[in-house]
């Protein structure tokens, strides 16, 4: 599994030159120029241009209106946009400093569960990666990531850096993910790693990250402490 980092470079450098047009000539809800001119202004191809304005309508820089063409986003609407965050981002816009103790890292056989999440066979070859994630040296989150095949063999991993920091230095960009949020309860083992009493309540987000493409890269359960941790998200009634 492989990006093409040739182009994912040239649609960024699309993406710079008209996130500085909005901000240096467009007002909220100003037309972008049509496809073909920003194909000519910036020498790309139609493709590079898509993507470039996928990524800003993702960021909720711009819409689109059906048939009609794409639209300078308000800036609220910026700032209503959910972001994908690592751990290691969450905790630093929360204002917390973060670390981690690796718990495990090992190779093992996808279970069926892990297989069909990550589009893999069962039985297929990934990383498991167990984490114990800390805020400001305090133990916020209990993190088991699994990667496929190799995308990042145990010997490649830096415990110090990022996850997310090093898949993308390895060419696996995290774009999208879909995410399921559920109450849990700490088990005797996560309790003790959490610092809680046996039976306190957790949140569970497993998460399932895929590229631009939509090639799955990560699926990843983290158990955070009830007490300590709230997911906050803004939603809107535009479609
Ligand atoms: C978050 C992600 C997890 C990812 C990790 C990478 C959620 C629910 N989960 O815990 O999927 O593997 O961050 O963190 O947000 P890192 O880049 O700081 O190592």
């Amino acid at each position: 599994m492989t990006v093409d980092s040739a182009r994912r470079h040239k649609y960024e450098i699309v993406a710079a030159g008209i996130r500085a047009m909005i901000t240096d000539s467009l007002q909220p809800n100003d037309a972008l120029p049509s496809e073909r001119e920003l194909m000519e202004i910036h020498g790309v191809s139609r493709m590079t241009v898509r993507a470039a304005i996928a990524r800003l309508a993702d960021e909720g820089l711009l819409y689109n209106v059906h048939g009609s063409g794409t639209y300078v986003g308000s800036p609220n609407l910026f700032a209503k946009a959910p972001k994908l965050t690592s751990f290691t981002e969450d905790m630093v816009s929360r204002g917390h400093v973060p670390s981690s103790r690796v718990l495990e890292i090992s190779r093992t056989d996808a279970s069926s569960k892990t297989a069909s999440r990550l589009r893999l066979s069962p039985g297929a070859e990934c990383t498991r990666i167990r984490r114990l994630r800390l805020a400001d040296g305090n133990p916020m989150a209990i993190e088991t990531v699994y990667l496929p095949g190799d995308v990042l063999p145990i010997e490649d991993f830096d415990a110090r850096v990022s996850l997310y920091v090093q898949l993308s230095e390895r060419g696996y960009e995290i774009y999208r993910a879909e995410q399921e949020i559920q109450a849990a309860i700490l088990d005797a083992e996560s309790s003790t790693l959490l610092g809680v009493p046996a039976g306190s309540a957790a949140l569970e987000i497993d998460r399932i990250a895929t590229d631009r493409r939509g090639l799955p890269i990560e699926y990843a359960r983290t158990i955070y402490r009830g007490d300590r941790y709230s997911f906050q998200m803004a939603v809107t009634r535009e479609s």
